[in-house]
């Protein structure tokens, strides 16, 4: 039998690792990493190498399907389409377009026409109810960086870094580095060759960490404390005077007044708050500052807990005023492939701010629509947290329609239970899933989608990411039989049913003849440095070495600044300083921590990963603490929040720190099922544990999805 052996790529996540595919007869036998990748260097995760069992697995959703009184049943998508299309006129017509909503997931991501085109529908027919995973993600450091402003040369990168300070990132783990942390592209190489040229690592994570183990510093920092720390170490910085006074002097404002506002953050209130010891915390900063590239950098540990929005502004403060932006003459390690060839200018770029605009929320009129602009095009979105609730609460524009794309909510929403109702409470959902999920088995039609290898896609979200120049198109390798639809497809089909003209760049997605996917990605890349035709003709990733970007010099009379001490901050320190108390029963802080083997709620039905991850998500504690409780490794339990209890298997684990727990996220299953299910064969949901409606943020609406104050109790077996 003759094989073919092609290249593509994983997207299995955002990491996007090149990846060789036999296929022998129209269908993937084998995949492995591209050991010719200049960028990889045929490094991938254990979770892509699972691509094939992926495909192919037996539960794989083939065609659509449609829930009746005697369950799912499958239908021929042209006919699912109809009967949606026809649902939504009906309920536009009846309650207004609002009343229509998307939820773009993790795997909405993953699909780089996808978000452009469901963005461009919910325009069309006039429905602010568009909602993405980023609201419940790291929102601050998307949104209310407006406040702050950006720098249009962009902050220093990892690869010419003399110092990183990574807080609640893990990206040995994750693969997720938010620009200046340890790049995904092959992650352990990229650290070791780093620490090699002398790059000097803190990292500050409440558990000892694949990262905090090759950290120069470790800050093992009580959870939900990061604001109290930068708060603390700004002080240090600014009262030795170790900022950038050129840098701040002509690009800055607002330094006096944030100086003057961190008197009480003194190094013996910040130590005793974050059980961080004072000389750490001030050698630490000192080590920060030396610099001189580099930068600090977040990750969901923090941007979850309480404080979010002035965590995220903290962080960009100290790298303003250390000043570590790409300066006129500096030549930018990745000015981008797919972006327009624009000159970058080393000078302040204020933007207006991501909220106070658009539509409003009908549960917090203080909350609405966040925009902001990005490779994907204008982001605008509602915040997900308060979905649950725009569902639930009736009257004008309550939504009654919801199209889940890729994502999970009954796993991954905080607050599980308003979740289970306000799914129920729809009349049509929608899911587009490989799979019957928790949240598709509530749908009224599911969507099999096209996975990696069955269609063509570009490295479009991580070009920006990336350290160096780097693309990769890759083209469809198999075509599975079935009725299957790529995501962008689902809009598409209802739109031209509803008679919409949906327009992706300058190319119509509704029109008689549907574009190709190639289409579509050269739409919305047109004007790229490289073409994506000359990528799609050049099979495999390659890092453009001769995309040279210098950056010029600013407008010397530009008044723009960025601002160190914007409105909101001044109260966001004060509720830092003097945090409602808590009530001491809750012993510990509850803390998410991510899997090496599940990526949120995927990955369980793959055999070799269901072994590695086990088949529950543990409470880890230290075990000193399990001792201290009078209670036993591996033992049940009951983990109880001020909002609810969930069962938990005890894991001891001296990595993590005393007095906090860290459990996996999106485990478990439905609220209802919880009676029949053993928690040590499906895990639980952490979920649970939060109440939505408080701890949330300004601005994004986002609540305490971390660092959530928790107390252990013995459980029974259950027999
Ligand atoms: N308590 C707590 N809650 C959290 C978090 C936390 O740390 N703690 N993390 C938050 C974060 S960061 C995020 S991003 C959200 C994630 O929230 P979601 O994106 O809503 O959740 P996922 O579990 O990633 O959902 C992915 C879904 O896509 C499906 N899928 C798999 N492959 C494909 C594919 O190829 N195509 C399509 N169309 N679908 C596919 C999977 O079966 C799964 O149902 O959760 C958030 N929720
Ligand atoms: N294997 C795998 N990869 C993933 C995912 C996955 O589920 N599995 N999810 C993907 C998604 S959706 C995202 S958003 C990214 C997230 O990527 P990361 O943000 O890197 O996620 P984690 O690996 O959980 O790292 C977060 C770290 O924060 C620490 N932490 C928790 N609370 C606090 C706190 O209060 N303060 C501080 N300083 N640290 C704290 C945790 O101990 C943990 O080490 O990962 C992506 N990649
Ligand atoms: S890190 Fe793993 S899951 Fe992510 S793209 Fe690479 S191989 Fe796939
Ligand atoms: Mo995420």
């Amino acid at each position: 039998m003759s094989t073919i052996t092609r290249k593509t790529f994983c997207r299995y996540c955002h990491a996007y690792c090149p990846m060789e595919v036999d296929v022998q007869n129209g269908r993937a036998v084998e995949v492995r990493p591209d050991r010719d990748n200049a960028l990889y260097g045929g490094y991938t995760c254990v979770k892509g190498r699972q691509l094939v069992e992926q495909m192919y697995q037996p539960e794989r959703l083939l065609s659509p399907q449609k829930r009746g009184p005697a369950g799912f049943a499958p239908i021929g998508s042209a006919a699912a389409l109809d009967e949606i299309a026809a649902t939504l006129r009906a309920i536009i017509e009846t309650h207004g377009p609002r009343a229509v909503a998307t939820y773009n997931g993790t795997y909405a991501f993953q699909n780089s026409a996808h978000l452009g085109v469901s963005r461009a529908f919910h325009d069309a027919i006039g429905s602010p109810s568009y909602y993405t995973s980023v609201t419940i993600d790291q929102p601050a450091k998307v949104f209310v960086g407006t406040r702050h402003g950006y720098w249009a040369a962009g902050g220093h990168s990892f690869s010419d870094a003399d110092v990183v300070m990574i807080i609640g990132n893990n990206p040995l783990v994750s693969q997720y580095a938010p620009p200046g942390s340890v790049p995904f592209a092959s992650p352990f190489e990229q650290l070791r060759q780093a620490k090699k040229r002398g790059l000097k690592v803190i990292a500050i994570d409440p558990r000892i960490t694949e990262l905090s183990r090759r950290a120069d510093l470790h800050l093992q920092i009580r959870p939900g404390e990061d604001a109290m720390l930068l708060a603390g170490m700004l002080r240090v910085l600014l009262d030795e005077g170790l900022q950038d006074h050129a840098f701040c002097a002509q690009h800055t404002r607002g330094l006096a007044a944030l100086h003057t506002r961190l008197a009480p953050f003194t190094l013996e209130r910040v130590a005793a708050r974050t059980d961080v010891p004072a000389e750490l915390i001030v050698q630490a900063t000192r080590l920060f500052a030396a610099g001189p590239r580099g930068s600090a950098v977040t990750g969901t540990g923090p941007e979850m807990g309480g404080d979010a929005n002035l965590t995220s502004h903290l962080v960009a403060c100290l790298n303003t005023l250390c000043g570590r932006y790409y300066r006129a003459g500096d030549r930018l390690p990745n000015p981008g492939v797919l972006a327009p060839p624009l000159p970058r200018f080393a000078q302040v770029l204020e933007v207006p701010l991501a909220w106070g605009r658009g539509a409003r929320s009908r549960i917090d009129p203080a909350l609405g629509e966040l925009m902001t602009a990005s490779m994907m095009g204008m982001v605008r979105e509602m915040p997900t947290n308060l979905l649950a609730d725009e569902i639930l609460l009736p009257g004008e524009g309550q939504v009654r329609a919801l199209l889940v794309i890729g994502g999970n909510p009954l796993m991954a929403f905080p607050n599980q239970e308003k979740t289970l109702r306000a799914l129920r409470n729809l009349d049509l959902l929608v899911c587009v899933d490989p799979y019957l999920s928790a949240t598709a088995r509530l749908a009224h039609y599911v969507f099999a989608p096209k996975m990696t290898l069955e269609r063509d896609d570009i490295t479009l979200m991580a070009d920006p990411w990336y350290e160096k120049p780097y693309s990769q198109y890759a083209e469809a390798v198999v075509a599975t039989d079935g009725d299957l639809i790529e995501e962008w497809e689902l809009y598409r089909g209802i739109g031209q049913r509803l008679g919409l003209d949906i327009r992706l760049g300058d190319t119509a997605v509704c029109g008689e003849t549907a574009p190709t996917k190639f289409d579509l990605l050269e739409a919305i890349t047109r004007g790229s440095r490289v073409p994506v035709s000359w990528l799609r003709d050049n099979p495999g990733g390659h890092v453009f070495a001769d995309i040279e970007v210098t950056v010029q010099p600013g407008d010397p009379a530009s008044t723009a600044r960025l601002d160190l001490f914007p409105e909101g901050v001044a109260d966001e320190l004060q509720e830092a300083l003097e945090p409602p108390p808590t009530d001491p029963r809750y012993t510990h802080r509850l803390i998410c921590s991510r899997s090496k083997y599940v990526l949120n709620s995927s990955g369980l039905n793959l055999t070799l990963l269901r072994e590695k991850s086990g088949t529950t998500n543990p409470a880890m504690l230290h075990p000193e603490d399990i001792h201290a409780l009078g209670l036993a490794d591996d033992q049940l339990v009951d983990v109880h929040s001020e909002h609810g209890s969930i069962p938990a298997v005890l894991r001891a684990d001296p990595r993590i720190k005393r007095g906090v727990i860290a459990m996996h996220h999106a485990w478990g299953v439905a609220p209802d099922d919880d009676t029949v299910m053993d928690v040590r064969s499906v895990g639980t949901n952490t979920n649970r544990l939060i109440d939505n409606s408080l701890h949330r943020q300004r601005y994004t609406g986002m609540t305490r999805q971390s660092a959530i104050p928790v107390y252990l109790s013995a459980r029974p077996e259950t027999p």
